[in-house]
């Protein structure tokens, strides 16, 4: 199987992403405040290895060098987050100049390497102070959101041509107040789903905002769906996946693009649906440029719980590989939505690397890698608009609960010494982002 380039059309993107409480460190730093996830990180037992975002990858102070290596790598473009709390310390009120100079600086560097800039403003670093006022529980925040957006998008304007609002909301809102394993670490569906609702009015009225300040950039929101297949024929398994579907991916899509939440997963949750006010589905529903996909793996749904098929391959994570779900996700959100240009925004898998001899092998990433962007590519030869595909991620950094103990980079970080180096998969990828007529070989076949 031979991928290449020019297997995707002409402007089809490339790139690389992260995001600040992951990679930046500095956490006291000019002026920022804390954010809801240094507060989890200080709590006995939220981490596996007990870390936390202190120093990360330090990119707050490597950036210059982090910038050279992503455009060594010669991909277009450049996802990342800002963190809220560096721009105002206490999620609303005062700026903080500091905070938006480190961002411009950001910005400018990577303009002047050629590289775009695709700016994420929420992914997860909710400044604390919001929290103590209940966070995304409070619909107040959501109105917090859009004045911070219209910060950010002041000082950065066009030159950001691709501004989302947030990343995963089911994450921030499911994993966070229900599962309870992202800060705030809450284990409550009522609060989760007030949570969903308040980031997606959130992401509207931001949206609303940052029309006016930036018109010519594009505006749109990342979700992480998860294709949900039936683990046998039967009603109840064929029910179970229609449910987990609805939870996972229609609870966040429809809201999006239909303007109101799916009527069955409403009526499954009972008394702990959210309070929708007038006008709430009309911002959630704003007009967007462009959908942010990440795509990890699929879920298989039986009757009594979920199904992990014995002939697959699993990640560090658990999670299984099954790049078709990335076609045929594709495909159904085309079909099923009157959906804007989709990126996948994030895409990658976490493997045990071992640094040998200056050198990392990481050949099932390469596998992963490969198999997943030519599912990209089958969805885009069968009509969806997909505009581009970034990998998770630039370099090994803070995965969230597991601490650093999870390795999703496609360059290896020494964390004692802060050396990146080039795994096996970062040099496939600048193969194949770089060799326009080239068909990629793995590094082993070099
Ligand atoms: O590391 C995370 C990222 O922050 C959000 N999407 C999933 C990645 C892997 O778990």
């Amino acid at each position: 199987m031979t991928i290449k380039r020019t297997d995707f059309p002409d402007n089809f993107i490339f790139g690389v992403a992260t995001s600040s409480y992951q990679i930046e460190g500095a956490t006291n730093e000019d002026g920022r405040g804390d954010s809801i996830w240094d507060t989890f990180c200080r709590e006995p037992g939220r981490i596996q290895d007990g870390t936390g975002g202190d120093v990360a990858c330090d990119h707050y102070h490597l950036w210059p060098q982090d910038l050279d290596l992503i455009q060594s790598l010669g991909v277009d473009a450049y996802r990342f987050s800002v963190a809220w709390p560096r721009i105002q310390p206490d999620g609303k009120g005062p700026v903080n100049q500091k905070g938006l100079d480190f961002y411009e600086r950001l910005v400018d560097g990577m303009l002047e390497r050629g590289l775009q800039p695709y700016l994420t403003l929420y992914h997860w670093d909710l400044p604390q102070t919001l929290q103590d006022e209940g966070g995304w529980v409070n619909r107040e925040t959501a109105y917090r959101f859009a004045e911070y957006a219209r910060v950010v998008a002041e000082r950065l304007g066009g030159r950001v041509r691709s501004y989302a609002t947030l990343n995963e909301p089911w994450c921030s809102s499911i994993l966070s107040y229900q599962i309870g394993e992202h800060a705030p670490g809450l284990q409550d569906r009522r609060a989760a789903l007030a949570a969903a609702h308040h980031l997606l009015l959130g992401h509207g009225e931001a949206v609303k905002v940052m029309r006016d300040i930036v018109p010519g950039s594009s505006l749109g929101i990342v979700l992480n769906l998860q294709p949900a297949y039936p683990a046998s024929d039967r009603e109840e398994d064929v029910a179970a996946a229609r449910f987990a579907d609805g939870t996972f991916n229609r609870w966040f899509l429809d809201p999006i693009f239909r303007g109101e939440y799916p009527a069955d997963i409403w009526d499954a949750y009972g008394e702990d649906v959210p309070t929708v006010q007038d006008g709430d589905f009309a911002a959630t529903s704003q007009p967007i440029d462009f959908l942010g996909v990440n795509y990890y793996s699929r879920s298989v749904n039986g009757a009594t719980g979920n199904v992990r098929p014995s002939e697959s391959s699993y990640t560090h994570m658990g999670w299984e590989v099954y790049p078709q779900g990335l076609t045929d996700l594709l495909v159904r959100i085309n079909h099923d939505y009157t959906v804007p240009p989709v990126y996948i925004t994030e895409n990658g898998a976490a493997y045990p690397d071992e640094l040998e001899g200056g050198r990392v092998h990481d050949a099932q990433r390469v596998e992963y890698f490969k198999a997943h962007v030519q599912a990209t590519s089958d969805a885009v030869q069968q009509g969806v608009n997909v505009a581009g595909y970034f990998a998770w991620s630039l370099m090994d950094n803070f995965e969230w609960a597991f601490g650093y103990s999870r390795r999703f980079g496609m360059v290896y970080v020494d964390y004692g010494n802060q050396q990146r180096i080039l795994k096996d998969s970062a040099k496939w990828y600048q193969t194949l982002v770089t060799r326009q007529d080239a068909g990629v070989a793995l590094p082993a076949d070099d």
